[in-house]
């Protein structure tokens, strides 16, 4: 097999371990090298499969480091900082120190983190010996933190009990400035401008300051900072005062997956209990999701909670129910959908692979981040969880096309869908660590 290029799978794979070791700073491993110098939590976790692959002991480094930042709330921080002040808005604006002395953003991300101990823990097994003996003592030592971390979701942002989690920023989905939070962005309106005098350093290492959000986009997402540090990031002030509550289904679907993940582990660690109230967590979260199922697109919805209002832009965030399934007639015409004419199926595509907007929707832009790039990180998320659902062909479709587009050896963050050009950040961890995944793990491994 080569990709489009010509590239090996040996070439391929000995490039991508090279990019993540030269992302490692020792207790972290940046999520690209300039852009971003620190460690986010979602990165972190799909860096630890990658690291899994070379080594066991590095990945559970990678999440132990986030851990030792969690928040004695049970949150996990969407940022752990390192070091380098190169990142803008660093650890001045944020203003977050926890009592182990991490220097963390206030918000979190999605819930993708058990997927990484499962991985881990497989890759121990696979290896044996002392990879063994260290990924059980890593899953068995860790399992209350991560459970906390679940326990913290469904309680502080699901606070009713919907199934549905709720986020204050559009930075927690991990989907920024996906058309999905336009209208919710539209009503935020900063009362101070906190850009003023900074400098966008995000700007400084993009070919061009269209593939990121805008300076408009920045004044609202510093005003919500803004907002929650001046609420003391209380979970309830922060929900009863910041300018943006939105419900994300995606991250919804993520916590019903990563839920079931975390029960799985817990059947293995004897500790049932805890596996019986995950899995009615993950019964919970997947109610939440299907729930919000449009009949007339058959796409999953996020909520704006202030309104009531439920949002229908066209977006990969529609597709949560194929994360955590639990309707077979929406799960089928979901996955019409998504390998169809829309989506993976568009003629215009480079790869068949899903963009992040619909093509041809009023918000798409193919150059734009969240607004229509593909992202290899989500490719992989995909192709395991429909692995995992039994849907093998699409699966593997998906590592195929996925591996074809990463050819070009530039690991780049998010790819122009129609040309394959790699955009963001060059050598971007989290790419890097799945095109090792899906060259090393055997694909129902
Ligand atoms: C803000 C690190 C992160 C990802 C997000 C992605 C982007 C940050 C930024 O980069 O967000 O958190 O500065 O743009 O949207 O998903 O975790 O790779």
């Amino acid at each position: 097999m080569a990709t489009h290029t010509g590239v090996a799978p040996p070439a391929l794979a000995a490039s991508a371990a090279y990019i993540l070791r030269g992302n490692d700073i020792g207790t972290l491993t940046t999520a690209a090298p300039r852009l971003y110098p620190h460690l986010w939590s979602w990165d972190a976790a799909f860096v630890a499969i990658g690291l899994a692959t070379v080594s066991v002991p590095r990945a559970i480094a990678e999440l132990r480091t986030l851990l030792g930042a969690q928040w004695t709330t049970g949150m996990l921080p969407h940022i752990v900082f390192g070091p380098d002040e190169g990142y803008f808005p660093g650890p001045d604006v944020w203003g977050a120190t926890t009592p182990s002395g991490a220097r963390t953003s206030g918000i979190c991300q999605p819930p993708v983190h058990a997927i990484a101990v499962r991985r881990v823990l497989d890759a121990g097994r696979r290896n044996g010996g002392a990879d063994r003996d260290l990924a059980e003592r890593f899953a068995a030592e860790t399992f209350d933190r991560w459970l906390a971390w679940h326990r913290w979701l469904a309680t502080a942002r699901d606070p009713r009990g919907r199934g549905l989690l709720e986020i204050y920023h559009g930075w927690e989905s991990g989907m920024d400035n996906s058309p999905r939070w336009d209208a919710a962005y539209a009503a935020v309106r900063p009362r101070e401008d906190l850009l003023r005098g900074r400098a966008r350093r995000d700007l400084e290492h993009v070919a061009d300051a269209r593939q990121r959000p805008t300076d408009e986009e920045y004044r609202r997402y510093l005003w919500l900072v803004h907002q929650m540090k001046e609420a003391g990031y209380d979970d309830d002030a922060v929900r009863e005062t910041v300018d943006f509550r939105m419900t994300d289904v995606f991250m919804s679907a993520i916590a019903a997956l990563a839920s079931d993940v975390l029960a799985e582990i817990g059947d293995e660690l004897g500790r049932r209990a805890e596996a019986t109230e995950l899995r009615a967590l993950a019964e919970r979260f997947r109610g939440g999701v299907l729930s919000t199922v449009s009949p007339d697109t058959g796409l999953a919805r996020d909520e704006d909670v202030r309104t009531g209002l439920r949002l229908d832009a066209p977006t990969i965030g529609g597709f949560a129910p194929l994360l955590c399934g639990g309707d077979p007639r929406v799960f089928s015409r979901q996955l019409a959908l998504f390998t169809g004419p829309e989506w993976c199926g568009h003629p215009d595509l480079r790869y068949a692979l899903p963009p992040s907007t619909a093509p041809g929707h009023a918000g798409f832009s193919s150059r734009t981040y969240w607004r229509g790039p593909q992202w290899p990180f989500m490719n992989w998320l995909l192709y395991w969880t429909l692995h995992r659902a039994g849907e093998v062909d699409l699966a593997m479709s998906l590592r195929a096309e996925g591996l074809r587009q990463l050819g070009d050896l530039a690991f780049g963050e998010y790819y122009e869908p129609m040309t394959g050009e790699a955009l963001g950040s060059a050598h971007q961890s989290w790419t890097a660590a799945v095109a090792l995944d899906w060259l090393i793990v055997p694909p129902a491994g």
